[in-house]
């Protein structure tokens, strides 16, 4: 007898400007290796098994340009995917100035308070070509409210750990929602409760007049 079993699937989104290594980061999360010659397709997405708090999920992952003419799709993905990784090259200080627009564009996109998002540098094994400096990056994201990497899927330093912090940062906000639906439905149970009671008591003080 074949058993189904049912994987949560959480969706992630990779953006960033273009060649700042965002197939590269994919391959390197999903594969465990880097690919120097990647064929951008746009359309291609990975599915990786993942273990948090010893559950085991599917994370689909897909990246977007940040030109105009990803414009559209960007917004079909936005609207879509639970956590985005927003990507810029250490090398390319133009490729930085896009991350405020992008992460703008996905809050108003969801239109919602909090939305998992991780900012990050890639290229980071690239020194002597550095323009943007460490001290820049985490500015920006802490200004933007969002958690911070320097990574290089060149050298596999930090890949694991911003894919591993954005599925943590959308469990973490599916546990807080799941909360605080509980929590409604449970005040919501005691005002039925209350009412009830004052009901009571009102009819208790009819009794007694
Ligand atoms: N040195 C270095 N090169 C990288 C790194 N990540 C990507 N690249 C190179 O940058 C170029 C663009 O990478 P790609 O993943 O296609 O960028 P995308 O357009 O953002 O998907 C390719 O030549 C990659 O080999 C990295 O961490 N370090
Ligand atoms: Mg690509």
């Amino acid at each position: 007898m074949s058993r189904v079993n049912f994987q949560t699937e959480h969706e992630i989104v990779v953006l960033g400007d273009g060649a700042v290594g965002k197939s590269a980061m994919i391959v390197c999360f999903v594969f465990g290796s880097f690919v120097n010659e990647y064929d951008p397709t746009h359309e291609d997405s990975y599915r990786k098994q993942c273990l948090i708090e010893n559950e085991s999920v599917i994370v689909r992952l897909s990246e977007k340009g940040a030109g105009g003419e990803y414009e559209h799709l960007r917004r079909h993905d936005i609207q879509r995917a639970e956590g985005f990784i927003l990507v810029y090259s250490t090398t390319s200080n133009r490729s930085f100035e896009i991350i405020s627009h992008l992460h703008q564009e996905i809050l108003q996109g969801k239109n919602q308070n909090t939305v998992p998002m991780v900012i990050v540098g890639n290229k980071c094994d690239l020194e002597s070509e550095r323009e943007v400096s460490i001290n820049e990056g985490q500015d920006l994201a802490r200004a933007l409210g969002c958690r911070f990497f320097e990574a290089s899927a060149k050298a596999g330093i930090n890949v694991d750990e911003v894919f591993n912090t954005t599925l943590r940062e959308i469990w973490q906000l599916g546990r807080e929602t799941q909360q605080l639906e509980t929590g409604a439905r449970s005040i919501h149970n005691t005002e039925y409760q209350d009412s009830d009671l004052s009901e009571s008591t009102v009819k208790c003080c009819c009794t007694l007049q």
